[in-house]
């Protein structure tokens, strides 16, 4: 059943399996199928594809539409039973997997004030983006962190974490984004609840921020020694103030506009060892040129309204629209206003692409790449 030189006309030529079918072969498929082998000629060309083939759909998860839905589940479930009170993300092509998009989970939470959730850890890293709200906080090996509408926050690899809303604080949403798919794909994943339910916070409130968030300053008797960044909350107004910044000193990213990367204050690089996060800006009117790279995407609009166009189909995001970027495709960003600037939160697996070698990149028109043109 060799019909391996079916479909693309490149694997016609030699070099690539072009095996036809006969009785022979069909023979011989059936002994080796009985002692569990096969022949390479029959899957090399889907298993060596020319170029990435992503196995997600670009989605868009509209606000409008999910946002009631995750208020319904604060009446239907308590954090104390459901561990989280997470509704996620799912791509219709990664179900079996839960992804958002290609190894990438995400999901939005939702708490009242009052509740927390029991402290745990696993082997998957964690980020979340806060969509709304107030008086959320997480702890993270004991750093308690307090969260506001759009900052960013990472529960790296291995840490126990939990998260609440305090008495005086107003219902909360924040997006989730976990490594969870990639970890289990490379069965690798553990997980532990935490001996006493819920941590004491074992350092001043806020300590990761205050000692690690001053640009350019580090504490001078730093010993901080784990391979994820210190600096574990970004906030929204020193990172927006920063793209502000920059604007006066670069035209930015043909592809991205004026695109920051979170990063490790120590080192300069990814916060996390797996997943990174990005915050970008496309000023008023400003249209991307599209490029495509390896790695997954998943971005949330943190400001303002626009559209991208996504391997030719274009969706027409606003703030708190979730949508993702499958790996390898085509992909460009415009803001739809003349007057306000947009501004995209994102987060990725390019540190784990970097990492195996596997990071790639092509701008749109090189190498004779044709982007469809979107309706
Ligand atoms: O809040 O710790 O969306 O462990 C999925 C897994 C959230 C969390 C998710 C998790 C968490
Ligand atoms: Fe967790």
């Amino acid at each position: 059943m060799s019909d391996s030189t079916q479909g693309d006309p490149r694997d016609d030529r030699i070099g690539r399996a072009r095996v036809g079918d006969d009785a022979a072969l069909e023979a011989y498929y059936a002994e080796l199928d009985k002692l569990e082998t096969g022949a390479l000629w029959t899957v090399a060309n889907d298993i060596e594809p020319w170029e990435p083939k992503a196995s997600s759909d670009p989605v868009i998860w509209r606000s409008r539409d999910l946002r009631q839905q995750v208020l319904r589940a604060l009446d239907l479930v308590s954090p104390e039973d459901a561990g989280r009170r997470v509704v996620y993300l799912r791509n219709p092509r990664r179900r079996e997997v839960s992804a958002c998009c290609g190894w990438l989970f995400s999901g939005i939470q939702v708490m009242r004030p009052g509740e927390r959730t029991s402290a745990h850890s696993h082997a998957a890293s964690a980020l979340r983006f806060i969509m709304e709200g107030a008086g959320a906080y997480t702890v993270v090996d004991g750093h308690h962190v307090s969260l506001g509408a759009r900052d960013f926050v990472i529960t790296p690899n291995g840490t126990w974490h939990d998260h609440g809303i305090t008495e005086d604080g107003e219902i909360s949403m924040w997006q989730d984004g976990l490594d969870i798919p990639l970890t289990n794909a490379l069965e690798a994943n553990f997980f532990a609840v935490h001996p006493e339910v819920y941590q004491k916070p074992n350092y001043p409130l806020d300590d990761s921020p205050n000692s690690y968030g001053a640009p350019g300053l580090l504490p001078a008797d730093d010993t901080w020694d784990r391979p994820y960044s210190p600096l574990m909350k970004f906030a929204w107004e020193p990172t927006y103030d920063a793209l502000n910044s920059y604007a006066k000193a670069s035209d930015g990213s043909l592809y991205d506009g004026l695109i920051l990367r979170y990063s490790n204050p120590r080192t300069g690089g990814h916060v996390m060892q797996t997943m990174g996060a990005h915050m970008q800006m496309l000023r008023p009117g400003e249209k991307t040129r599209a490029h495509r790279h390896t790695g997954n995407v998943i971005y949330n609009v943190a400001k303002g309204h626009g559209h991208s166009i996504i391997n030719g189909r274009r969706f027409d995001w606003e703030e708190k629209d979730i949508f993702c970027v499958p790996t390898w495709m085509w992909h460009e960003h415009a803001n739809a206003s003349d007057s306000e600037d947009a501004c995209l939160f994102s987060f990725n697996d390019f540190p784990t692409m970097e990492k195996l070698g596997f990071y790639r990149e092509e701008a749109y028109g090189e190498n004779g790449g044709h982007q469809p043109v979107a309706g």
